[in-house]
């Protein structure tokens, strides 16, 4: 018995062996390797990183900021779902963030962070990230590193092709993964053929505040349109489109899904639906949507807007082509010149590069392949540049470095293939662990990659880091892409599973950065300037405490005269206007969360006390060397007591 566990232990060493001998790879040249590689990730402590990264958080609705070659987290920034860290979601001022036709709903699935972008080139002012689940789009402000705008999308479910933008943010394009009647209706699921339909949302974008307008829709067969990404340069204009799903399937989509051979590209002529909106074409179509947005007193609001433009490509010959991609495409992905449409065909053997001036001549000369809906299908061989040959299994996403060179991301074979625009040659491979999703190159998606990294978006890490229960973080790994082969830098952890992220050099965001709110600006109905202004209200039996804060105390920080039954509403200010500091309010029993208040700005959550005592409050945030001294109480009486409402700094 024992021997026979022994010779088993031996047989597994043997194999470790012959494995790392397979793998070309030793412990020893592991740790040769490893020197090098920790030289070019390191930041000295105290220094910064060369680039901002902006990851999706997946599940977690949330982006989350890394620095580059560090890989260090710099912060989450709360989107589409609550944050106690600093209340988003949960204080009276960002609640209305979260509202949608649907009601209040905290939480989303997030995948595509997109940097806004001038002639092509990311600009460093705003960030753009889907909703897929409840379709929405939110607009951050990366001066102030929060979200400052939440539009949801009428006539979509599964807002997965989104945000993608027109090279000078005139649009965020958004499209439906999950096909759906349009509008909505109770239809049996069989007449999916009949009464289902996609859509793609052109929603403008105001150039000085960035607000967010639902411009005009153009409604689409019922296909799952996976991703997107707009022309640039010659093919600026133009939006294309992945889609799969050719077959309509309604039910187990695994198999019935991927029967034909082909699905398509949409190339959507946008320039076109703008000028046939311009000149009164569309009609309009109900759709309640809600447009949510921070106002200059940094309160947010939410309004209820209805109906929306919508084209029928069938109206409008020359509004929209197909062009025949295999087989079930993912990522759709623009090189730099805008000529190539890249497309990973997640179950295709090749990868597919379609050529946009050929698609020009294509569609002058007629070369159809019949048509869906009314749609023309171009032929795939007028169309097609070039394809990848033996590229790896299962391409999904490219990323591009600048100089003549794509980088697909290869979800079965787990690995990141380069390869040559024009040539079609794979050049290098680069294995990641395990289970590649997105690829970022800082600028990759832009006219003008910032070429020095690719990052491996990874979905599973099964032994890669110390284990944490029956989940095991998802992970970035950095690879250094500016000699001829791949170098593997560095692993580090994500904060939930990143889909998409962009990256930026670092200057562009510091340039802009919010130090702090001024006081003088702030224009809270609620806001208490100065120590003079602190005070109690009652209305009823609302009570409003106008709290300040400065290190290192609260104005007042003696309440009595409050009573159960009231509800009592603490609108913290923050009377600091220095970088870096905020305070924090947190009252016992309070059922929403804390509040993290910056300076020069007021937050408000609401308290009901259910009994009678005093109480106290206190600051979460490690604020200066007395921090522990900022404390308060607050006095709860019986309701109907003849205690007098009285307040102070000791009463
Ligand atoms: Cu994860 Cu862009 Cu939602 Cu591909 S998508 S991986
Ligand atoms: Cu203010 Cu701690």
């Amino acid at each position: 018995m024992r021997a026979a566990r022994r010779r088993g232990m031996w047989l597994l060493v043997m194999a470790i062996a012959a494995t790392a001998l397979l793998n070309g790879c030793s412990l020893q040249e592991e740790n040769a390797t490893a020197s090098p590689a920790a030289q070019k990730v390191y930041i000295a402590p105290g220094s910064y990183d060369e680039f901002y990264a902006f990851m999706s958080g997946g599940f977690s609705g949330q982006v989350s900021v890394y620095g580059l070659p560090s890989g260090r987290l710099l912060r989450v920034i709360p989107v589409f779902s609550q944050n106690p860290e600093n209340a988003y979601g949960y204080s009276e001022e960002t609640k209305a963030m979260l509202e949608t036709t649907h009601g209040f709903v905290p939480w989303d699935d997030a995948h595509h962070p997109k940097l806004s972008q001038t002639n092509g080139v990311a600009d460093g002012r705003w960030l753009f990230i889907n909703g897929n689940n409840t379709p929405r789009i939110a607009r951050l402000n990366l001066a102030t590193f929060e979200t400052d705008e939440i539009l949801e999308i009428p006539n979509s479910a599964g807002n997965h092709a989104s945000p993608f933008l027109t090279e000078n943010t005139e649009y965020v394009v958004a499209a439906v993964r999950f096909s759906l009647p349009i509008p909505q209706k109770d239809v049996p699921i069989a007449s999916y053929k009949e009464n289902f339909r996609g859509s793609f949302s052109f929603i403008k974008v105001d150039p000085q505040s960035g607000h967010m307008a639902i411009a005009f829709q153009i409604l689409m067969p019922g296909l799952n349109y996976d991703l997107a990404h707009a022309g640039k340069g010659p093919s600026h204009g133009w939006s294309f489109f992945t889609s799969y799903n050719s077959e309509q399937a309604n039910t187990l989509l695994e198999v019935n899904a991927s029967q034909n051979d082909k699905d398509y590209i949409a190339a959507v002529n946008w320039k076109m639906a703008e000028e046939l909106i311009a000149s009164g074409a569309g009609e309009e179509m109900a759709g309640e949507y809600c447009h949510n947005y921070l106002g200059a007193d940094r309160i947010a609001r939410s309004e209820k807007l209805n109906g929306t433009k919508v084209l029928r490509p069938q109206d409008h010959p020359g509004l929209v082509y197909f062009i025949p991609t295999p087989k079930s495409p993912h990522g759709c992905d623009i090189d730099p010149s805008g000529e190539y449409i890249v497309a990973g065909g997640k179950l295709a053997t090749v990868i597919p590069v379609h050529s946009f001036s050929k698609m020009l001549k294509a569609i002058e000369a007629k070369d159809f392949d019949g048509e869906l809906d009314g749609i023309p299908i171009l032929k795939y061989d007028a169309v097609l540049a070039g394809e990848v040959q033996n590229p790896g299994l299962g391409p999904l996403h490219t990323e591009f470095d600048g100089k003549g060179y794509a980088y697909t991301s290869m979800f079965v074979s787990s690995e990141i293939v380069k390869w040559k625009l024009g040539s079609w040659e794979v050049v290098d491979r680069m294995p990641v662990y395990y289970s590649i999703g997105h690829l970022l190159i800082p600028g990759g998606d832009s006219r003008q990659p910032w070429g020095k990294y690719v990052i491996a978006l990874n979905k599973i890490t099964k032994d890669r880091y110390l284990p944490t229960g029956p989940e095991i973080t998802q992970s970035a790994q950095l690879i250094d892409i500016t000699g001829e082969k791949m170098q593997m830098l560095l692993d580090f952890p994500t904060v939930g599973e990143p889909h998409y992220a962009q990256a930026i050099p670092a200057d562009l965001i510091t340039k802009n950065s919010v130090k702090y709110f001024s006081m003088q600006e702030n224009t809270h109905p609620y806001a208490a300037k100065s120590e003079s202004e602190a005070r109690v209200e009652r209305n009823g039996t609302d009570v409003h405490v106008y709290l300040t804060t400065i290190r290192t105390h609260f104005a007042p920080d003696n309440i009595e005269g409050i009573q159960v039954g009231d509800k009592v509403y603490f609108h913290v200010t923050n009377l600091e206007q220095d970088w870096d500091v905020p305070h924090g309010f947190a009252m016992i029993g309070a059922q929403t969360t804390e509040l993290l208040v910056m300076p020069g700005e007021t937050r408000t959550i609401i308290w009901e006390p259910k009994r009678v005592g005093v109480f106290p409050f206190y600051c979460t945030d490690f604020c200066s060397a007395l921090h522990q001294e900022m404390q308060g109480w607050i006095r709860v009486s019986p309701k109907g007591s003849n205690v007098p409402l009285k307040f102070g700094t000791g009463v």
